[in-house]
């Protein structure tokens, strides 16, 4: 990432309205910063994605990138894919995080010709079809849809996967006992500090996640795996209150 990236300062003043979160221009703007210094891992996990794509990707089959944004994880399966004729498909539904990642895709294209395509389109990942895949990667996107409506796009998911095929999902989770779930925030919280967020910042930024990002267990993530036909899903990476699982069709 470049030292040059826009800072986020979105929540560093007092505001009268703190609203809900949302991923407008505002946002997509500062992303990749805000991204890098939220979330603990970002960048290892980017790492592996790449590592699992080389391992997982078949030849002739599709990747999907659910909740794309700017591109990261598209891009890191790319870096990884081994295979010939696999195509990327990246979805978002936020138009704006949708624009800035063609611009960004745009540039990164154009410098190799023979790269695994990436197509970009603005939909919502609950209504497109997944067909012919072996990598899905939800990286953290699965915690901004209604809880109700999980069961059934990870089900689609299942359904869509070759045989051998593989999710990443990366979420924020939550901690049945109170205070390890304490302890986690407390971190996390410092972990935000030391990267320059104020207590202010911290604060405002979590009034406005509050009913948009709903963070569940470990322990229900992998129950709703192995429910929907994942009979190998387990957790390869943990830091504090961010987690990412893998889960392999048989
Ligand atoms: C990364 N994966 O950098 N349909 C499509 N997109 C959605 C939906 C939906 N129903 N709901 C939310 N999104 C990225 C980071 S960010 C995570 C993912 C975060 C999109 C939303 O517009 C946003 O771009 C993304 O999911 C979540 O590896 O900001 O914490």
């Amino acid at each position: 990432m470049s030292d040059k990236r826009p800072l986020d300062t979105l929540y560093s003043n007092k505001l009268a309205d703190i609203g809900h979160f949302s991923f407008n221009d505002e946002v997509v703007s500062v992303f990749p910063d805000m991204i890098q210094r939220s979330v603990p891992g970002y960048s290892t996990i980017l790492g592996m994605i790449s590592d699992l794509a080389g391992r997982y990707v078949q030849a002739n089959s599709r990747c999907y990138d659910l909740g794309c944004s700017l591109g990261a994880a598209s891009i890191a399966m790319r870096n990884g894919i081994n295979v010939d004729n696999c195509h990327i498909i990246s979805i978002d539904n936020s138009q704006a995080m949708i624009d800035r990642c063609k611009a960004i895709i745009h540039t990164t294209n154009h410098r190799d010709q023979h790269l695994t395509p990436i197509s970009l389109t603005c939909d919502d990942i609950e209504k497109i079809t997944i067909e012919n895949t072996s990598m899905v990667v939800l990286n953290f996107t699965l915690q901004f849809i209604p809880l109700n409506e999980r069961l059934a796009l990870l089900q689609k998911i299942y359904n869509g996967l070759l045989p051998g095929g593989i999710l990443v999902l990366s979420e924020k989770v939550i901690f049945t006992d109170k205070p390890h779930q304490q302890l986690m925030t407390e971190l996390y919280h410092n972990f935000k500090r030391e990267n320059g967020y104020s207590d202010l910042e911290i604060a405002q930024k979590r009034t406005a996640l509050e009913d948009v990002l709903r963070p569940e267990t470990l322990e229900a993530h992998k129950e709703r795996l192995k429910s929907v036909g994942f009979n190998s899903a387990d957790t390869w990476f943990q830091c504090m209150t961010f987690a990412s699982l893998i889960a392999i069709k048989p």
